[in-house]
This record gives structure tokens, sequence and C-alpha cells, in this order.
């Protein structure tokens, strides 16, 4: 029998308060409460909230906190897919062409959503993506130094989600921030567009089942071959 990680225990026990004791938009206690309950560092913590938060089972709100959600309530969702999966369900070649592969300090940013302290190793893959070998994507990823060696033998890591996959990291849930921008003069020539050409950017964070954040990822989309698709449902 596998034993159970502090987040696991953490996230079940905070399961269990909310269905025994707590009533929907009731306040989690503070990170520093319950690290101190717990005697759990704040990295598990935050993991365990941020599963709770992915389950459904509490809300966040910025600069107030985070409460708990009130039951039967739908939750919005992005279909979850890879770049290799999306080019494919629109019946066409998905290609990659690795531009960076490299393990750099992480930034501060970087570092915060993948659970490290900054300046931890980190892998950055930077590759540019194609359908039917036309330019579609620059995507930059981070991910946990772990995986730099099975990165290395992906060749040109046509799937990086194949590679974690087999590392044992599957990709689960990823949370997204999706943005308009323009592409500078070095991204267009990569795209193939001109320079200013409108671009999609979607900022995502990856999560494997064990809530281990295994990507750090920036997609710019060439804004005339790329579309999202997003289902939602009234909630009330
Ligand atoms: C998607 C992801 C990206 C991920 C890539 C993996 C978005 C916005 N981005 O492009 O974060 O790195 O898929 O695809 O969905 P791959 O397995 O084909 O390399």
């Amino acid at each position: 029998m596998t034993q159970e990680t502090k987040y696991e225990t953490l996230r079940r026990a905070l399961v269990e308060i909310i269905d025994s004791r707590m009533a929907p938009h009731d306040p989690l206690p503070s990170e520093r409460e319950l690290m101190q309950q717990y005697g759990v560092s704040r990295m598990t913590v935050r993991q365990a909230v941020e599963g709770l938060v992915r389950d459904g089972r509490v809300y966040r709100i910025q600069g107030s906190g985070t409460f708990v959600t009130e039951r039967g309530k739908i939750t919005k969702s992005l279909t979850f897919s890879s770049f290799t999966e999306d080019i494919r369900a629109r019946r066409m070649t998905p290609g990659s062409k690795l531009l960076l592969l490299e393990v750099q300090p992480a930034e501060i940013d970087v570092a915060r959503d993948l659970f490290l302290e900054p300046g931890s190793p980190v892998v950055h893959v930077r590759r540019l993506r194609t359908a039917d070998s036309e330019p579609m994507c620059l995507e930059n990823a981070w991910v946990p130094e772990e995986f730099a060696a099975a990165l290395a033998r992906g060749r040109d890591v046509d799937s990086l989600y194949d590679v974690l996959e087999a590392a044992g990291a599957a990709p689960e849930h990823a949370d997204q921030i999706i943005s308009a921008t323009v592409v500078n003069r070095e991204q267009a020539e990569l795209l193939g567009v001109p320079n200013n050409f409108p671009a999609l950017r979607v900022s995502r964070v990856t999560h494997d089942a064990r809530g281990r954040a295994v990507e750090r990822a920036i997609s710019l989309y060439r804004a005339d071959r790329y579309d999202y698709r997003v289902s939602i449902a009234r909630s009330r």
C-alpha cells in the first residue's frame, strides 16, 4: 500500500471539515492557521487548497480569501488537451520545432506556479508548433528539473505531455488565463506573420493527478489560425 502524502492527508482533512462543519461561503482557515494546525509547509497548504479549488469545493476571491462553494454549483471548465491533440482533432498533422531546451534558474512567477523556490533549476522548452507544416503557435514551457533527462531523450520534444506522461506525471488539470496581444518582431518572424499581428496568449499552469504542478506555459497562437471553445453552464 502506498503511503499517503502530506498533501493528500491535508486535502482529505479539509474535505472532511468542509462536509461536517462548514456552510456554503464560510471562509477556510488562513494558510498560516492550516500550517500550524497540521504541521505542514506553506507549499503543502497551497497545493491542497489548489486541489480543492480545482474540484470546485472552494472558490477564491482575490484579496479576500478562500470560501466554501455552494453545493450543486456547476464548475465551468475548458476542455483539457495538448497541442498535438488539438491539431489532430482538426484533422491536421501536428509538428514541433525545438528552439530551446535548457535548464535555467526559475524566475519568481515560474517558481511560484511550480511550487518551487525562486532560482531553483527548471527546464525551459521553447517550441514553434505547426499544423500541416504551417506555423501556428509559439510555446514557452517551464517544467521541474526532474524531467530534464526524459525531455532530452525525447528528441525534438514532439509532445511534451507524452514525455510527462511516460515519466509518471500525466497532465490532468490546468488553470488558464487567455488574453489578446500582438506579436513582436522576433515572434512575427517565427510565426510567419507581419510585425504586430494579433495573437491569442494563453498562460497555463498544469497539474498532474497528485496535484503536482508539472508545467507553466505561455502559448502564443496566431489569431487567424486558432480559436478557443468554451463550454459554460449557468450556475444557480
Ligand atoms: C498546449 C498547452 C501547452 C502544452 C502543450 C503540450 C494550451 C494553451 N497550452 O499547447 O501548455 O505545453 O499543449 O502539447 O493549451 P504537446 O503534448 O503536443 O507538446
